[in-house]
């Protein structure tokens, strides 16, 4: 092959050609991968005429970094490379960014009023906390409570909030809407009352709201965590020398013990000199420090160590933090890195890789990266972004790829809402976890309060260590069915998210059946049917049966069988029904010991289908199914106030539709 006649004209073309690269560039460096096709011989040759010096072999994904040594620019040699057919893909060194929100956000005003849904018994009657915003006027915020007949009757110390009687005959409800309304207010709900359950000592967990919102005291009564499980922070690195964190760092056993640490030799022979704490990919070194903040304090709520009378609690009190730093102290990486720091993370046995970080555009050797650990079963939680924008339309990386094992987070506030920054998307959002307001550790020992999904990510990367800790031998399905199937459905996340929920680790350990809904059923013009319901259902044990029911209005209700499917997939029939009628229908399941999980309703007609963009299904609280005593049933599991329940299958076959 002529390479240099073949490169002679396609300069000429891309110097006609404007070529935009989007995202900030540092140095000229570029990916490259060749096809199978392309000899040795024949790469040499390329990479000398364009003059690239290679820096790195990524084996796992046989993709090569190289400096551009001559005078093309980086996009110049991407154009160079898509019109070489012996090149797969080339693609820049894109920077991208944590994704906290490092300046204090104010909510926008104009959100959906609260849908604060806690059951009567669950808070004190006549009681409200409330938090004012840093920048509020003291005075006139004070006024205004008085005003909405709210008397303040002390303050928590430490973190501002003050504690509230409600007077007259206003309802607990109705003052937290007029206070959330307030724009001196950052906050206001209900006094809870908790069930006595595991409570941790540490000074600062009765500040850690998200841990009470995901019902993390209730899984501490079965579950707190394992050494055993190592979760990847792929982040700005960690202060591991951190007091409540210290004891929850991973060691890498084959480069520990007997001076293995710092004797310059690769003892594991995994490639990394004396990687026995993780790796440092931006400096190319043994020591993942961190010098941001942002990795600490991802880590801080994944597992900063539980009940040792000091600061805070992770989502597990016991965990192995593995950290890979390819975040610099400004808070930017590179593809390269993140790349080497996601192979990394596999092959050294992370079950969990938490990336709270996101920007650039879409790379194939980072979606290379991500099925990679997606054949090491590895579970990929990725933030959902800070720019308030819908995922489904202008989709944000690394959340978006359409690999198996991603689970895409949003944020929401202590008050149920979505975080206003938060970004989410009813097929390519999975789930929702506090993000607003979020306290853990910071480098130097202390600890701060931040905002964003980089923030609500580590909650689900912490509650799939924690189920994995309770279920050793569980599948990444397994896992990911748990996380995904025993959310808290609010309205507040209904058309937000493709789970409609927000995180709930109790219910994800449940060894009552989790049924995952990876159908649901819309409108249509068809009426010959049948019209197809599938769920995965898991169990600890087994699942002894799992039924359809459904009822045609003015009909009686009917039940039918679900049949097993391959995996935990099972699949239910309703008939074809005449244009004009409208089905309401819900899944149930029993487990081997009797135990019964009834999930929620949802509705469609035989009918124009309704023209949003969404996918399917209308909740249907308010429809009772006759005949069916079932609802006075509902499994603890459930929950009454169940709503929408699609699926990750579901989110994926979005997605492919719209590539
Ligand atoms: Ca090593
Ligand atoms: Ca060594
Ligand atoms: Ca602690
Ligand atoms: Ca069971």
């Amino acid at each position: 092959m002529k390479v240099k006649r073949v490169l002679g004209v396609l300069f000429i073309l891309t110097c006609i050609i404007t070529v935009r690269v989007t995202g900030v560039v540092p140095d000229k460096e570029v990916l490259i991968k060749f096809r199978p096709t392309a000899t040795a011989e024949l790469q040499e040759e390329f990479i000398n005429e364009i003059g690239l010096t290679e820096m790195k072999r990524i084996d796992e994904i046989s993709v090569r970094k190289y400096k551009i040594t001559s005078d093309y620019s980086v996009s110049e040699v991407l154009k160079l490379c898509s019109n070489t057919a012996f090149v797969e893909y080339a693609e820049p060194t894109q920077a991208v960014r944590a994704s906290a929100v490092t300046e204090s956000f104010n909510e926008p005003g104009n959100e959906e009023p609260v849908a604060v849904q806690a059951e009567p018994a669950e808070f004190k009657p006549g009681e409200v906390l409330i938090k004012f915003k840093k920048e509020a006027d003291q005075a006139r915020a004070l006024q205004a409570l008085g005003t909405a007949s709210i008397e303040v009757t002390s303050r928590l110390e430490g973190i501002s909030v003050l504690q509230c009687t409600v007077l007259g005959n206003k309802s607990v409800l109705r003052a937290i809407e007029e206070c959330n309304a307030n724009p001196d207010i950052e906050y206001a709900e209900p006094n809870y009352i908790y069930r006595a359950s595991v409570e941790p000592n540490d000074p600062r967990f009765s500040s850690l709201y998200g841990m009470r919102q995901i019902d993390a005291p209730e899984a501490w009564d079965v579950q707190t965590g394992s050494k055993a499980i190592i979760v990847g922070v792929i982040d700005t690195g960690v202060d591991m020398g951190h007091s409540d964190l210290k004891a929850n760092m991973w060691r890498n056993p084959g480069e520990t013990g007997d001076g293995k640490e710092n004797n310059g030799v690769d003892d594991d022979g995994n490639g990394f000199v004396d990687d026995y704490r993780g790796w440092d990919f931006v400096g190319n070194d043994n020591n993942p420090h961190d010098d941001n903040r942002h990795g600490t304090h991802v880590s801080g709520t994944i597992g900063a160590v539980g009940n040792n009378s000091k600061g805070v609690v992770g989502v597990n009190w016991n965990t192995a933090i593995m950290p890979l730093r390819f975040l610099d102290a400004q808070g930017s990486g590179t593809t390269d890195d993140a790349v080497e720091a996601i192979i990394y993370g596999a092959n050294m046995g992370a079950k969990v890789l938490s990336n709270s970080w996101g920007g650039g555009g879409r790379s194939q050797a980072l979606e290379d990266a991500i099925k990679y650990a997606n054949s090491r079963g590895v579970v990929f939680v990725a933030a959902a972004g800070n720019e308030s924008g819908n995922n489904d339309r202008a989709p944000s990386y690394p959340a978006n790829y359409n690999v198996e094992n991603v689970i895409s987070v949003a944020s929401n506030t202590s008050s149920e809402n979505l975080s206003g920054f938060s970004n989410f998307g009813k097929t390519t959002v999975d789930l929702s976890a506090p993000g607003s307001g979020i306290l853990s550790t910071v480098p130097r020992g202390g600890y701060e309060s931040l905002d964003g999904t980089s923030m609500a990510t580590p909650h689900v990367s912490g509650a799939a260590a924690l189920v994995w800790a309770q279920y050793p031998n569980a599948s990444m399905n397994d896992v990911m069915i748990r996380l995904l199937g025993s959310v808290d459905r609010r309205a507040s996340y209904a058309n937000k998210v493709a789970t409609g929920g927000r995180l709930n680790v109790n219910r994800a350990l449940s060894t009552n059946p989790i049924i995952a809904s990876t159908t649901r059923l819309g409108n249509t013009l068809d009426e010959t049917g049948p019209y197809v319901v599938e769920s995965d259902i898991l169990d600890d044990s087994g699942i002894q049966g799992a039924t359809l029911t459904y009822q045609v209005t003015g009909q009686p209700a009917a039940t039918v069988n679900m049949v097993a499917q391959a995996a935990h997939r099972f699949r239910g029939e309703i008939p074809g029904q005449t244009l004009g009628s409208t089905v309401v229908y819900f899944v149930s399941a029993t487990d081997d010991a009797g135990n019964r999980t009834q999930d929620n309703n949802f509705t469609f007609s035989i009918a124009e289908p309704s023209n949003d963009d969404g996918c399917c299904g209308q909740p249907a609280i308010d429809f009772e199914i006759a005949s069916q005593p079932l609802r006075t049933s509902v499994n603890a599991a459930a929950n009454a106030s169940f709503f929408m329940i699609p699926l990750l299958a579901l989110g994926l076959m979005s997605r492919r539709r719209k590539k």
